[in-house]
């Protein structure tokens, strides 16, 4: 057997047993990679395995998943946005209103306050302009149940129009006769074709108006009968179910499809005395059906420290807890749920008033204390106040409380 024929081995290559080793481990490396790279190629032919069109899907529908909250939360900031701004428009014009007649809106929650105040804005008016609002208007025709604010029970204390009509009413524009502001040209009331019982209906084409309210958001309608047509307010029939209660006094809704409308509380009426009964407090509000809540004045977080609290005087207590904007006024939406949340006021007891910003419940028969939080009505269930939008926060009232 020769030498020269024997086949080296690696072992006798290398002359360390680490030069060994880096060779084993060259070979073995080299044989991976080719493996490798077959594999690869093999797998090209064959496209994606389920397990990783699965694993794709998946994370597709997590993205998917994270990404509609997203979407909704969006679109639920720019409808509150759309409201706020309407409801800071408004609040301007309530304010170039005070400019131009020298004081704020009545809210038609108070006969006494509505006159005194009209009858200063417009000196020369003839009394019959009266006389024929109260036609148009019926919460004076003997009206109990429905869309109306609490008013005082006694003569001159009656509630005039509710809230949320006062707003349209007021801002929409007088008639530049100055002894017929509602009924004269561009006036909010006119003629009827004839035959209509009261003669008369809405006039959309009021002047001077201090907000240009979208005709398409007014609770407006045509109504027809044998002698022609005439535009009404069908608001009660809407919002109460009481169709009979319809007048001619519309109502403003936040956008299009949205049915509880803004609400204008003015500072003067927040809460008021019966005249007869000075010791009787009465509560203003706003509401529709249970289904749409109640609307009332905020309360304020900011105290009136020169008022002692004085275990069940109302009025005393009242004055204590301040309300929010509590010499001008506020407008209320009931946001997106279309609910204004609040509750029903039980005989012979104050209402639920809420503290802006902290949300806190106030009962006024005691004040200091409690037990309704972050605006809840009902123990454990998240309250419709939450998404209200108001003349005096910048966002949802939610968005203000420190949580
Ligand atoms: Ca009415
Ligand atoms: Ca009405
Ligand atoms: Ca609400």
């Amino acid at each position: 057997m020769q030498a020269g024929n024997t086949k080296p081995t690696l072992a006798s290559q290398c002359h360390t047993n680490s030069e060994l080793y880096n060779q084993l481990f060259k070979h073995r490396g080299l044989g991976v990679m080719r493996a490798a790279r077959t594999r690869r190629r093999t797998n090209r032919r064959q496209g994606f395995t389920l397990i990783e069109i699965l694993t794709v899907i998946a994370i597709i529908g997590i993205l998917v998943g994270l990404l509609i909250p997203a979407i909704g939360a969006a679109r639920r900031y720019v409808a509150n946005s759309a409201i706020l701004f309407e409801a800071q428009t408004i609040a301007n014009a309530v304010e170039q209103y005070k400019n131009k007649y020298g004081d704020y809106p009545p809210d038609g929650s108070n006969r006494a306050v509505f006159e005194r105040h009209f009858r200063k804005a417009f000196p020369n008016m003839a009394a019959t302009e009266f006389t024929i609002l109260y036609q148009v208007a019926n919460n004076l025709s003997g009206e109990s149940s429905g869309l109306r604010a609490v008013g005082g029970s006694g003569s001159g204390q009656e509630t005039v129009m509710d809230a949320a009509e006062a707003l349209v009413f007021c801002l929409g524009g007088f008639s530049s006769d100055p002894t017929h502001p509602f009924t004269g040209p561009g006036g909010p009331i006119t003629a009827a074709p004839a035959g209509f019982s009261p003669p008369f209906q809405y006039n959309v084409t009021r002047d001077n108006a201090m907000f240009e309210f979208k005709q398409e958001q007014l609770s407006l309608e045509v109504e027809e009968t044998g002698s022609g047509f005439r535009t009404i307010s069908v608001d009660e029939g809407i919002l109460a179910d009481t169709p009979s209660r319809n007048d001619l006094m519309p109502v403003y809704s936040p956008g299009t499809g949205r049915l509880a409308p803004f609400v204008y509380f003015d500072s003067r009426t927040y809460s008021f005395s019966n005249a007869s009964s000075p010791g009787q407090l009465f509560f203003n509000v706003y509401y529709g059906t249970l289904l749409r809540g109640f609307a009332r004045p905020y309360k304020s977080d900011n105290l009136n420290t020169n008022v002692i609290p004085n275990q069940n005087d109302w009025k005393t207590n009242d004055a204590f807890v301040r309300y929010a904007n509590d010499n001008s006024f506020q407008i209320i939406s009931a946001g997106l749920d279309d609910d204004y949340g609040g509750v029903a006021q039980a005989a012979n007891e104050p209402p639920l008033l809420y503290k802006f910003p902290s949300g806190d419940a106030v009962d006024i028969r005691s004040p200091n204390g409690s037990s309704f939080s972050r605006y809840t009505e009902v123990p454990g269930i998240p309250s419709a106040q939450l998404d209200n939008v108001t003349n005096f926060a910048d966002g949802i009232l939610e968005d203000a409380m420190e949580n």
